[in-house]
């Protein structure tokens, strides 16, 4: 049997605009977490991630950028995957869903389920705008909700009450692309997936991961089926999209492409073909999601709750329907939402922090600790700047950076900035190195499991130990009776700055480097592993008489100035 593979996708953020911190800790951060503490296991591991580029959202955005949407998309891609880089996200591939492998690979799952029976061609009413000479679906459709009269709805979702519409529900429909009123109802053929027929495959295989799924995603899930499943129309009369091939439908569905959430959640595959292509790996793509070849792979799944009905249901239909043995997802993760200030993130109204503009003011890792520190898991998490800036200041000031400061400068004045070799570990050494020996293993199993904000938080009281233990060691005021015991103390002091760095790395990687460099060079070794052996050897590694270097301030403190600033740019009242 060979050794277990982790794959691991994250939500696939939609093309246009830099995605908000909300989006990011709910997908992106805390998959990129999982990855690197994978790797850092010595785990093969493969992480993937691409951006969801088709539909009429798209169209849109690239209308009102004055752009065609090719060059839109391409433009935007590169944009995201800029920041997403200096966010520190270790990607092994991001894709893009326009790519030819996810083209091929929607097309020949819709050719199996058509095969197969699971497709249906009907005609639909459809909003036909007279003033554009074209059909209007979705967001094409702007008018007022049904359900709570918000007067800006979208024909696909209310944003204000979150309802899933349909654009013939809108009340004074208006044209998104002219403005025009002047709309109609016409038929149009459309193929249905016929989900209906799934319910028992799916409410199995849902209870299969009652155990081990998180009760968000099964409870989610469940409620989809509950409120009965509807057959779901797959296609759309738009053109920016993955055409549906001509032997589907003899013809009667021509100029039609699929839905987006048809043909994103198959870039999950399509990426990883990508990424084989980019690495001259050929078929191995195929050897993480088919058959007996996948059989040793783990595949975790992270997104935002919105997200998980089309990964409960909606892809693992096309998965089962195409009948052959693609990989279901073994382990889905999904996210409650962070709040600004008490109301929603929004892309649209540009309420809250983006990526881009997060890092124009602090570095990534300020921003990764934070958020998986205060992961949405069990509810919704509320960010202020006044708690970011308490959660900054205490624990990666206060706690890590002032222990590494510490105790490096002391080395620095007082040993010659050399690791002492004098002086025996005694109680006090062997009492922290036994907690650690305990919080370091449960600290990676809460990372194992993927929850993170007790995770976050096994690795704050690693760090408040080594505080404490300095503290009380106090080789400042041993050092004047007894030389030995000042040595000591100083050993293990810098074996800790040592091995937090290890342990802190998938969370803060910038700042564990940083921090590993003070003790020892890294070179171009990519990954710090996860500590394997016994504490005991861990916390006395380091030899004696080796140098090592006084970082510069590691973390700088958030100022109230600062907070005063950021507030007034970034909008800081409840709502
Ligand atoms: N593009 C992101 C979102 O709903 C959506 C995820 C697709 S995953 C296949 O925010
Ligand atoms: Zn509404």
């Amino acid at each position: 049997m060979s050794k277990r593979r982790v794959l691991i996708t994250s939500a696939l953020p939609y093309i246009n605009g830099i995605k908000h911190l909300g989006n990011l800790v709910g997908s992106m951060l805390t998959a990129d977490v999982f990855a690197r503490f994978q790797r850092a296991r010595g785990v093969e591991t493969l992480f993937i991630c691409a951006t969801d580029e088709h539909g009429s959202t798209t169209e849109l955005a690239a209308l009102e950028a004055g752009q065609d949407v090719v060059t839109f998309c391409a433009e935007q891609h590169a944009a995201q995957a800029d920041v997403c880089r200096r966010f520190g996200l270790s990607w092994n591939h991001f894709g893009r869903s326009s790519n030819r492998p996810n083209h091929e690979l929607t097309q020949h799952f819709a050719r199996q389920l058509w095969k197969n029976g699971h497709l249906e061609i009907r005609s639909t009413k459809q909003v036909y705008s007279n003033a554009d000479g074209r059909f209007l679906p979705d967001r094409y459709v702007i008018g007022t909700c049904p359900h709570c009269g918000y007067p800006s709805a979208r024909g696909d979702q209310c944003e204000n009450c979150t309802r899933v519409l349909d654009p013939a529900d809108l009340i004074a429909p208006r044209s998104a692309i002219s403005g025009s009123s002047d709309l109609e109802i016409r038929d149009s053929t459309h193929l249905f997936l016929k989900q209906s027929q799934f319910v028992p495959q799916l409410r199995e295989w849902i209870a299969s991961h009652k155990n081990d799924w998180p009760l968000l995603v099964t409870s989610i899930a469940n409620k989809w089926l509950d409120e009965g499943l509807h057959d779901r129309g797959i296609t759309r009369d738009v053109e920016w999209g993955v055409p549906v091939p001509d032997d589907i439908g003899d013809g009667q569905l021509k100029g039609k492409v699929f839905y987006v959430w048809f043909d994103a959640p198959i870039e999950y595959i399509g990426a990883t073909w990508e990424w084989a292509e980019a690495n001259n790996r050929g078929n191995e793509w195929k050897s993480w999601w088919f058959g007996e070849e996948a059989r040793d792979v783990a595949y975790f799944q992270f997104m935002g709750k919105d997200n998980i009905p089309f990964h409960t249901v909606g892809f693992p239909v096309t998965v089962m329907g195409s009948d052959e043995p693609w990989k279901l997802v073994d382990q889905l993760k999904g996210f409650n939402y962070i709040n600004y200030y008490g109301g929603k993130f929004s892309t649209s109204q540009k309420r809250g922090v983006f990526m881009d503009t997060a890092l124009e003011i602090l570095p990534a890792d300020y921003w990764r600790y934070y958020l998986i520190a205060n992961a949405p898991e069990g509810s919704d998490s509320n960010f202020t700047w006044e708690h970011f800036a308490g959660v900054v200041n205490k624990d990666l000031a206060d706690v890590l950076g002032n222990f590494v400061n510490r105790i490096t400068r002391f080395c620095a004045s007082r040993f010659d900035g050399r690791v002492p070799g004098e002086g025996a570990y005694g109680e006090d050494e062997h009492a922290l190195i036994a907690e650690l020996g305990k919080r370091v293993p449960a600290c990676a199993e809460l990372f194992e499991r993927a929850e993170f904000r007790k995770a976050a938080a096994e690795l704050r009281a690693i760090w408040v130990a080594g505080n404490e233990y300095l503290t009380h060691a106090a080789p400042w005021t041993t050092i004047k009776t007894d030389r030995d015991r000042a040595a000591a103390s100083v050993r293990l002091g810098l074996n800790l700055v040592h091995i937090f760095s290890h342990l802190a790395w998938p969370v803060i990687p910038a700042m564990a480097r940083q921090i590993h460099e003070t003790i020892q060079p890294l070179g171009d070794r990519v990954t710090i592993p996860w500590p394997s052996g016994s504490l005991d050897e861990e916390l006395d590694q380091l030899e004696a008489g080796q140098p090592i270097r006084s970082p510069q301030v590691l973390f700088a403190k958030i100022t109230d100035e600062q907070i005063m600033e950021w507030t007034a740019r970034f909008g800081g009242t409840e709502t």
